[in-house]
């Protein structure tokens, strides 16, 4: 049995109730398998695959709070440090009622290797809870919030793990959270990013993940001869990531005809208006049933759906596994050319392959959506020097970063005779900064 298959066997047993963690895990050993097979020997001796698949440590704690009946409520906070060997655990906290240990695993475990891809010196964790923001005051959403980092400042700190936004996490969130951990450390120091631009955030950060995912398309559309103009792209998810991306690709000339959320999904074939979806997710915190009552033209349908309209690039930017092999069917049928990931790992493993065999080109989220974790990096800098750049010199250093990435991971798909598919090339060049650094600092 291949050292691949040996660990992927282990990995499978040991966290076999764990099943997007696992999913992550096969699709970077199955691309790594020539790289590893290069140094079959070395990496089986110093347990490369298995210390790499292995958090550093994950932590689980109880999180009471009072709702506003005066009813305490219980959830459980999760902060997983997965790897620090090319600097901090970096890594968002994603706050929704489906989190458990296997999904912020899996969230880690991606980390890991975007944070890499960034070429910045990040490592990767992940944290959350199962407590829904939905619904809740912004009493409740504090006390949640103030009781969360009551326990998780123990294991944060600017140089040691930096917590960010992810689902349900946003600036609201991290302002809640930054204060706590202010008041319990008397600590002013950037422990936190995504925070508010009063008190050390980044501009620039609120719009880095869509920007970043455009960025990074458009790229790889002009090395394959294409651009942005006119195209048609559906986009799934109606929040921080969609809205940016949906901004970013209607300033670059093409119209996004779809949004949705977790209860259905709107079809606009005039365009997304960007400022009402602003107004009815950021500011109303409301449903896309507003969007669709304000906007005549527009569709609303309930369920899941968008990636059955027609388009030249699907962009989806919601969550795990919501593009399934029959929507790749359906993509492929109605000549979509482009798949962009602005969600960590939406695409399901068969409906990759389906994509990539037949002649999608598709980047895979730990690239096309390192743009936010890299303009948190970004954030970290500007804190450590005590100094805030303005918005045109975050931006320009994301696209230089997106465009960056792009061709690292080309290139290192060439390298191993895979040209074109950029999730091996995303796996390989995300795995051997992270290999070598292990590697250096010995058994630990
Ligand atoms: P938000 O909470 O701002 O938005 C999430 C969106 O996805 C909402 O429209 C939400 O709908 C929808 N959604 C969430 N869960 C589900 C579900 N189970 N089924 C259907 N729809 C769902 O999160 P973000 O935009 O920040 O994150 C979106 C994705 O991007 C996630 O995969 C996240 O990990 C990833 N990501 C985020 C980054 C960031 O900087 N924020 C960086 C890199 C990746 P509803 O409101 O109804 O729940
Ligand atoms: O998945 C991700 O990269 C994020 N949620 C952003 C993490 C960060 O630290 O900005």
């Amino acid at each position: 049995m291949s050292y691949v298959d040996e660990v992927l066997a282990r990995v499978k047993e040991k966290n076999a109730s764990e099943p997007e963690f696992l999913q992550a895990v096969e699709e970077v050993l199955e691309s790594l398998r020539p790289v590893i097979e290069a140094h079959e020997e070395q990496y089986k001796k110093e347990a490369l695959l298995e210390r790499l698949t292995e958090p550093d440590r994950q932590m689980k704690f109880r999180v009471p709070w009072v709702d506003d009946k005066g009813q305490v409520r219980v959830n459980t906070g999760y902060r997983v440090q997965f790897n620090n060997s090319i600097g901090p655990y970096k890594g968002g906290l994603r706050l929704h009622p489906s989190v458990n240990i296997g999904i912020i695993k899996f969230l880690g475990f991606e980390q890991v290797f975007k944070n890499s891809l960034t070429g910045l010196p990040i490592g990767g964790g992940k944290g959350g809870s199962d407590f829904d923001p939905k619904g809740k005051s912004d009493r409740e959403v504090m006390a949640f919030c103030q009781s969360f980092i009551t326990e998780l400042y123990k294991y944060i700190g600017a140089d040691v793990d930096v917590p960010a936004g992810d689902i349900g996490t946003g600036a609201r969130e991290i302002g809640y959270m930054y204060g706590q951990y202010k008041r319990i450390t008397g600590l002013y120091e950037g422990v936190l990013t995504g925070k508010g631009l009063t008190y050390g955030g980044s501009l620039a950060r609120t719009e880095a993940t869509g920007y970043g995912l455009l960025y990074i398309t458009r790229e790889m559309l002009k090395c394959h001869g294409m651009d942005m103009k006119d195209k048609i792209c559906c986009v799934s998810g109606s929040g921080n990531v969609a809205i940016y991306a949906t901004e970013k690709a209607q300033q670059m000339g093409a119209k996004v005809v779809t949004v949705s959320d977790s209860a259905g999904w709107v079809y606009d074939p005039e365009g997304i208006d960007v400022e009402l979806l602003k107004e009815v997710k950021e500011v109303k915190r409301a449903r896309l049933t507003e969007y669709a009552a304000a906007r005549p033209g527009a569709q609303y349908h309930e369920g899941r759906g968008v990636w059955q309209i027609k388009c030249d690039i699907a962009l989806p930017c919601a969550t795990q596994n919501e593009l399934h092999l029959d929507d790749a069917k359906l993509l492929v049928e109605n000549g979509c050319k482009a798949v962009c990931e602005g969600a960590n790992m939406p695409t399901t493993l068969d409906a990759t392959k389906y994509l990539q065999d037949n002649g999608v080109l598709f980047i895979c989220g730990k690239a096309s959506n390192a743009g936010g974790v890299a303009t948190s990096a970004l954030e970290m800098s500007q804190n450590s020097e005590r100094m805030s750049w303005t918005f045109e010199q975050v931006d320009q250093k994301l696209e230089q970063i997106m465009i960056d990435i792009y061709h690292n991971i080309d290139d290192a798909a060439k390298r191993y005779g895979m040209e074109g598919n950029y999730v091996a090339g995303a796996n390989i060049a995300g795995f051997e900064k992270v290999a070598n650094a292990m590697l250096a600092q010995g058994v630990c």
